[in-house]
């Protein structure tokens, strides 16, 4: 059974083992299992903190949620009444179709339009379809942004918020040498918004991290002891780096230790806002492949 419509959520199997589940609520991508390119056991790629909602009550903590259209705190007038990170990530989506079911993959398509709901708090007319594709060490999310009005421009900005399940302690992130970015770390609004540059040729996060990137190369390499994975994107021009660390134990929803579990490596375009004309479509696309899968030297 390639796809199972379980209501609440799409269940995704590759004829070879790996495997999507991918929740209504928030079009949330909830596990990624795969096979190691070791010795052949599904891993699961993605990290979910054991205390999530999965209920729909409030955005995952963990998987790929969907950010739009707005990244972080609202700014912009028309995006006032929405709550951090926009309503794409707490709506229920709507299965669509299938895309693709063969030896090579799997690909559903989700579609979000405006409800009663949407419509209270965010007045533009709007589109989104989101396309999740399985291949056998591959997955790949694109949104779709359709700006259905067929005279206003609609500005937003979109991001997948991905914890990909690496070992935060022992793992880097590359190549964001020579980018902009800032620091939501920092202590002051002044320093929050004080632009930096990138010097280190490979990211850790072993202390809490919050860095977004502009103009970001859309290929990243996220290497720990155990493995690779490789991260591509399109559209998404920028890219966030997240992890709380400690920081994290304030998160309800966090698991104890959890931050010690994951990375988010975010592709999005946050800095500024997309401008799409009337009747136009944006497409933002994540590529994660799994590249190396080893046993530590020290096991
Ligand atoms: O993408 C990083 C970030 O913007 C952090 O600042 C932190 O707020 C994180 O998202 C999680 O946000 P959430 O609303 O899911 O708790």
């Amino acid at each position: 059974m390639p796809i199972q419509d379980l209501n609440d959520k799409i269940v995704l199997q590759h004829p070879q083992g790996p495997s999507v589940t991918v929740l209504l609520y928030g079009a949330t991508i909830i596990s990624w299992k795969s096979q190691s390119l070791e010795n052949g056991e599904l891993k699961e790629r993605l990290f979910v903190s054991s205390k999530a909602f999965l209920d729909g009550s409030k955005p995952v903590r963990g998987g790929i949620p969907v950010v739009f259209p707005c990244f972080g705190a609202p700014e912009r007038p028309e995006h006032k009444k929405l709550a951090q990170h926009g309503f794409a990530r707490n709506e229920t989506w709507k299965f669509d179709s299938v895309v693709m079911d063969n030896e090579a993959g799997v690909s559903v398509r989700l579609v979000l339009e405006p409800t009663a709901k949407i419509s209270a708090v965010y007045e533009q007319p709007f589109k989104l379809a989101y396309v999740v594709t399985l291949a056998s060490h591959q997955l790949s999310t694109d949104l779709h942004v359709h700006n259905t009005s067929s005279d206003k421009v609609l500005d937003f900005q979109a991001l997948l918020h991905t914890y990909l399940a690496v070992p935060a302690d022992r793992v880097s992130i590359s190549s964001l040498d020579g980018l902009a970015y800032y620091d939501k770390t920092e202590s002051t609004e002044e320093g929050r918004k004080t632009s930096k540059t990138e010097e280190r040729t490979s990211v850790d996060v072993q202390k809490f991290t919050d860095s977004v990137y502009e103009n970001a190369p859309g290929k990243y390499q996220i290497t720990w002891d155990d493995g690779t994975l490789e991260v591509r994107a399109k559209g998404f021009k920028d890219v966030v780096v997240w992890n709380p660390q400690q920081e994290g134990s304030k998160l309800a929803d966090m698991e104890e230790g959890g931050w010690k579990k994951y990375v988010c490596v975010e592709p999005g375009f946050v800095r500024g806002y997309v401008q799409l004309e009337p009747n136009g479509e944006w497409i933002g696309q994540q590529v994660i492949t799994i590249q190396n899968d080893t046993h530590s030297s020290s096991e």
